[in-house]
């Protein structure tokens, strides 16, 4: 049985910090997806497309693994693309205390309604302090991202 499991986020704009904890878990599992999911708490700045866009050409660039699917989820619950594609985990990166407790009641919540578990998954310390609001606060401001996300992202942004 192939063990399958989802990688999701806003990812508005994917970050190193994000393709670190997507490259590990592609190691980890059979097959992974890395699912852009609206987060209705967080004002955006990329169209999902986008940002699905430049997932897929960071991971191409970065040469990750083959057993990366990218895909973009707007209706329903998070475990309902699970139990579509057969996946009974998902990957979340925890940065901090403040990232453990935004985490654990999803975590347990999405294993009662559907037996999905949560790895948490320890970021790079390289990595630790980057987050998709720091980048977007820094570009709107335009300052230099370059260190905190692949380089698709960097001219993508350079163009807006
Ligand atoms: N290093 C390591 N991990 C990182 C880093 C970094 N530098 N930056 C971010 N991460 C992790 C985050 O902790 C998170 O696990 C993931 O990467 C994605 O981060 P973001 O910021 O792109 O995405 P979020 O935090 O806005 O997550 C959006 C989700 C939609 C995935 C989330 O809100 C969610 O799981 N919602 C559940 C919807 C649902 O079904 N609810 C009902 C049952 S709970």
């Amino acid at each position: 049985m192939s063990r399958i499991a989802v990688v999701p986020g806003s990812f508005d704009p994917v970050t190193l910090g994000h393709l670190d904890v997507i490259a590990r878990s592609a190691r980890l599992f059979d097959e992974i997806h890395v699912l852009v999911v609206h987060n209705p708490d967080k004002s955006a700045m990329l169209p999902i497309a986008q940002r699905v866009s430049l997932i897929e050409r960071s991971i191409a660039d970065e040469r990750l693994p083959g057993n990366i699917v990218v895909a973009a989820w707007s209706v329903g619950l998070l475990v309902d693309y699970c139990t579509d594609v057969g996946a009974n985990a998902l990957v979340k990166g925890i940065r901090s205390q403040v990232d453990v407790a935004y985490e654990t009641p999803m975590a347990i919540v999405n294993r009662d309604l559907a037996g999905v578990e949560t790895v948490f998954m320890l970021p790079n310390p390289a990595n630790a302090h980057v987050s998709s609001s720091l980048v977007r606060q820094v570009a709107a401001l335009g300052g230099d991202v370059s260190p905190y996300v692949p380089r698709a992202v960097y001219d993508y942004l350079q163009e807006l």
